[in-house]
């Protein structure tokens, strides 16, 4: 049998929190989501930081300072594009996903990707909390998933 390499939080950890304002009442519903899940699975509301930004483009600026900052176990990032007219949400999506890689390899913080790409607000909803899952419920729990094993993976360094 292959050895199955399991973490634990030591349960001092620091999370942060990226959410975008932009379409802001599904934004919100993914940060009671998250918030809710940490604070389920034992995180005190006090090591909890919550980041706000304009819209889903400055979410990996603000999520590689965080993670810079060594302050913070985990970051959790929030947002939500909706298709317009346009071809602006596959920039922002792109920019986004790519930008939050980044920020994960080069600081090796988790870096929890949270942002509802979709096609309708309608959409949207259904992934808030509605009839397809809660992305924001999702967020946390990669997030407190990743903490576990990054720490089990780096132990003894
Ligand atoms: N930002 C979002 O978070 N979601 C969107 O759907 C969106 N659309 O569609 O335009 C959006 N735009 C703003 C963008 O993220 C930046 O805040 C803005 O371009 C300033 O840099």
């Amino acid at each position: 049998m292959p050895n199955e390499l399991h973490g634990e939080r030591t349960g001092d950890e620091r999370f942060g929190i990226v959410v975008a304002r932009y379409n802001e009442t599904i934004t919100s519903k993914l940060l009671a989501g998250a918030v809710e899940t940490l604070k389920a699975a034992g995180v005190a509301d006090a090591l909890i930081d919550v980041a706000r930004v304009p819209g889903a483009f400055e979410i990996p600026l603000a999520a590689l300072s965080m993670a810079q900052s060594g302050n913070y176990s985990a970051v959790l990032c929030l947002g939500a594009v909706i298709r317009g007219e346009t071809t602006h949400d596959q920039h922002i999506n792109r920019a986004v996903s790519l930008g939050l890689t980044e920020a994960a390899l080069s600081t090796s913080v988790p870096v929890i990707f949270g942002v509802l790409t979709c096609e309708s607000l309608e959409q949207a909803i259904h992934r808030s909390g509605g009839q397809t899952g809660h992305k924001g419920v999702e967020c946390a729990q990669a997030a407190l998933e990743m903490v576990a094993l990054m720490r089990r993976l780096t132990e003894g360094e």
